[in-house]
């Protein structure tokens, strides 16, 4: 496909006064009639876009034909010359009929499970009818949808309804990818919420009528999260309805459009024997995130999508603080570095870096990206603890006064901040326009008879794809001072490093401290400082910061491991300071948890391929099997009374508390099933009552190649339900031993409901696959092949979910010669494909350049 780029924008030269659409529903010839009043604001034809999937049966102006020498149709575009436009106002009608039963791909209209569902953000409206599919072209429409299926949804009010019709009126002025239509066979789970003015809004959950009994707690999140938008951003509903419809096949996670939200039904459907912590917890966040955009987003939106992190990068910061506010802030800020790093800091130092606002792509579709989310998120966090919570108040305020109604930029935001604050933001703003994750550089230098500490700090990016230089950030450093007996001698103070190189001196000090950085993770960086093994253990016991205080126990695993991997041993510090966090039982046992979670094998080999050498997959997977087999020997009486008393009684709540009890007990669980070979696994298997516990049990037994009776049970008692068999088809191919993996893997390929081109699917097996660092990097090539074949599968059949997952071979160029010439074969191989998608073509001339 061509390239885009940001500076060529050019504003639409028409403004649409109102959308009106009149859909006949058929699953292979739907009927769509639009009228689209269109008033004139700038110079040019007039431009429509479709996609190949339109049969065009009439096009008029003002119910005139257009005649052929004034119109000019191409796969992409339609385009009526100037000279047929009147100079007034004028109506531009089209009458096209798609197949939204051969729509694999699930952008437009398409049908899952017998629903008739949209999706159009990013491109999708193209796919229904010609439309200027651009974010900043804004308009209020009016629906009709046609069916005799029972359910007939669309966005907005509903205005009229009779027999096999429904009409739908969307007043909030919006662009297409916006726009939405449901109809199905559906029950709702409903409730109402009465808003901060007094104003009542229904509210419906929609799904199968056999899934109702699941679709409660997505509604107890909804209420909750209109509540918090309403407390924390003083932002109200604004129509009468607000519809959530969940299906099973879906791209994303969840889409926002304006008050009919379409869902995977993964983040819709819980019940305790069915879904995890895990699962409600992100069902919660997603259910905010995106009720949440009903302001970042669609009453204010993006001009284009270079824009695209001005309204995810700010709802992912929303959807943080919510969950924080909900939950544990302390937990869901480790979670939530935990994913960054795993996810964004691995895209920022492969081939696909790009910065949170990229100024060029070939497919938007492949920008909805860590960098983009993750990091758009950081990003704002950043900016909120150099402006403090009084500016970030008062500047979302403006941003929410000046720009209603509006589709904005990158710049229209960040001048918000510097018109309520009076701050410059003009180096700020490379966190937007830079790619690559700053490597931050402490040197300490302590002067005993002075009393004084300096803290000589030095930044420095790596280049990116296309940007060969990087000059110094605003990076906001929050320190505290701990002294060796463990006091804090200096509380929390942010240091605003703006140049390459800076110093920062503490006066005063009795004696040497040790120094807590990059508090509550204040910035996204890479840290790069001398620090013994006793220091850290320091940290790990007394820091008054939970993130630090974590960091120093990741730090001590990561060091250890790394050790073991090249042949080492683990540190005696770090097996002692790891009991002292066992035995404290002030400690929020969600907390300790995450300290006992080792760090992940791609992460391993990320910070072996940061220090310089060659990550060697095995060796990593025998390392981090080898430290955990140490820990549960050297504390196997302290995890043996944690998994005891973590036990939870009584029924089942997903809520923080009980969900922390039970991770840390999983989290024993798994060291100890190290020792037991696996009977404890076993007896939770069959005594558990939620998924949770099932899932951890499990896991445990798949790492043992000891799952076989768990298994048939699984799906004796869950064949039936996708969202569990997914969870099957992922668990096997991620935790077994490496060297089972890909036969396991292409086993349940083989299996009849192995329903490939469902996204949840695939993703469960194949990305489950890609998951298991040793088994995808196999030095055999075997794991490359493996998810290469299934991605050349899929691309002509869903190009947007093979192009996403060709990002697990974005690490490629980390591993030695050998297992890189595999990994180049096996890409190779998909690029050759003669009809290769724009999509999976542009990820892996990137990945391969
Ligand atoms: N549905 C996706 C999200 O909410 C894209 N907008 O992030
Ligand atoms: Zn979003």
């Amino acid at each position: 496909a061509e390239t885009r780029f940001l500076r060529d924008y050019s504003p639409y030269p028409f403004r649409v006064r109102e959308t009106r659409l009149d859909v006949t529903l058929a699953p292979q010839g739907t009927v769509v009639s639009s009228r689209i009043e269109f008033e004139r604001t700038g110079a040019g034809p007039l431009v429509l876009d479709g996609g190949t999937g339109l049969r065009t049966r009439s096009v008029t102006i003002d119910g005139a034909p257009v005649d052929a020498a004034h119109l000019a149709m191409t796969g992409e575009t339609l385009t009526v010359a100037e000279a047929a436009l009147p100079d007034r106002p004028f109506t531009f009608a089209a009458q096209v009929e798609i197949d939204p039963e051969a729509n694999t791909a699930l952008e437009g209209l398409y049908l899952s499970g017998g629903i008739f569902c949209t999706q159009c953000e990013a491109e999708g409206f193209r796919h229904i009818t010609w439309y200027p599919d651009r974010p900043d072209v804004m308009a209020a429409f009016r629906v009709t949808v046609r069916s005799d299926l029972p359910v007939l949804l669309s966005n907005g009010n509903p205005v009229a309804q009779g027999e096999g019709w429904a009409e739908w009126h969307d007043p909030w002025p919006k662009p297409a990818y916006l726009f939405a239509l449901v109809a199905g066979d559906l029950k709702a789970v409903s409730d109402s919420f009465t808003t901060m003015s007094g104003r009542n809004v229904a509210l419906n959950v929609w799904v199968r009528p056999a899934d109702l009994d699941r679709a409660g707690f997505a509604m107890e999140a909804l209420k909750t999260s209109m509540r918090w938008d309403e407390t924390a951003y003083g932002r109200e509903y604004d129509l009468d309805v607000f519809n959530i419809v969940a299906v099973d096949d879906f791209n994303m996670g969840a889409m926002e459009n304006k008050g009919l939200n379409i869902f995977n039904s993964k983040l819709v459907l819980a019940s305790p024997e069915t879904a995890t912590d895990a699962d409600y917890e992100r069902i919660e966040a997603v259910i905010a995130h995106e009720y949440f955009h009903n302001w970042t987003g669609n009453r204010i939106t993006c001009r284009d999508w270079f824009q695209l992190c001005l309204k995810e990068g700010l709802t992912v910061f929303r959807d943080q603080q919510f969950t924080a506010d909900v939950r544990s802030a302390a937990v869901k800020r480790i979670e939530d570095v935990v994913t960054l790093r795993g996810r964004q800091f691995r895209e920022d130092a492969g081939p696909l870096a790009h910065p949170p606002r990229p100024d060029r792509y070939e497919e938007i579709n492949n920008f909805y990206t860590a960098t983009v989310y993750e990091k758009g998120a950081e990003v704002i966090g950043m900016l909120k603890r150099l402006v403090g919570d009084e500016g970030y108040r008062k500047s979302l305020d403006l941003y929410f006064d000046r720009h209603d109604g509006q589709a904005c930029t990158i710049e229209d935001w960040l001048k918000v901040f510097e018109d309520a604050t009076g701050r410059d933001l003009a180096q700020f703003k490379r966190w937007y326009t830079d790619a690559g994750t700053p490597k931050l550089t402490l040197a300490e230098n302590w002067d005993d008879e002075a009393g004084r500490l300096t803290l000589r700090f030095s930044q420095a990016t790596a280049p990116t794809p296309g940007q060969p230089d990087k000059p110094a950030r605003v990076i906001p450093i929050a320190v505290g001072l701990i002294s060796q007996n463990g006091d804090e001698v200096l509380p929390t103070r942010v240091l605003e490093m703006t140049e390459t190189a800076q110093d920062f001196g503490f006066d005063g000090l009795g004696s040497r401290p040790v120094v807590s950085l990059l508090r509550g993770f204040s910035a996204p960086v890479t840290v790069d400082r001398k620090m013994t093994t006793v220091e850290r253990a320091i940290l790990l016991a007394h820091d008054t910061d939970s993130f630090a205080r974590w960091q120093a126990g990741h730090d001590l695993a990561m060091d250890s491991l790394v050790a073991m991997a090249r042949g080492g041993s683990v540190d005696p510090v770090f097996t002692h300071a790891l009991g002292g966090v066992l035995d404290d039982e002030s400690l929020d046992p969600a907390f300790v948890a995450l300290v006992l979670r080792l760090p992940g094998e791609d992460e391993i080999a990320a910070e072996i391929a940061t220090r310089g050498a060659t990550p060697d997959p095995d060796a990593i997977h025998q390392a981090r099997d080898a430290l955990a087999a140490e820990l549960a020997a050297e504390h196997e009486r302290g995890l043996s009374a944690l998994y005891d008393r973590m036990e939870v009684p009584g029924p089942y709540s997903p809520e923080a508390g009980p969900a922390g009890r039970r991770s840390l007990r999983l989290a024993a669980l798994g060291l100890l099933s190290r020792l037991d070979g696996g009977a404890r696994a076993q007896s939770l298997w069959d005594s558990a009552l939620n998924m949770t516990e099932k899932m951890g049990a499990l896991a445990a037994l798949v790492r043992l190649d000891r799952a076989g009776p768990a298994l048939a049970e699984m799906e004796a008692r869950f064949g039936g339900n996708r969202l569990v068999m997914d969870k099957f088809f992922s668990v096997q191919p991620m935790a077994a031993p490496p060297a089972r993996a890909v036969p396991v893997a292409s086993e349940l390929a083989e299996r009849p409901d192995f329903d490939w081109k469902n996204p949840n699917r695939f993703r469960s097996l194949i990305g489950g696959l890609a998951a298991n660092h040793a088994a995808f990097h196999a030095g055999d090539g075997s794991g490359y092949d493996f998810v290469a074949d299934w991605l050349m599968r899929l691309d002509p059949v869903n190009p947007q979910t093979a192009a996403r997952m060709t990002t697990v071979f974005e690490t490629w160029p980390r591993y030695d010669a050998d297992r890189r010439a595999k990994a180049r074969a096996a890409l190779e191989r998909l690029a050759a494909l003669p009809s290769l998608s724009g999509n999976t073509g542009e990820m892996v001339r990137r990945i391969l350049a």
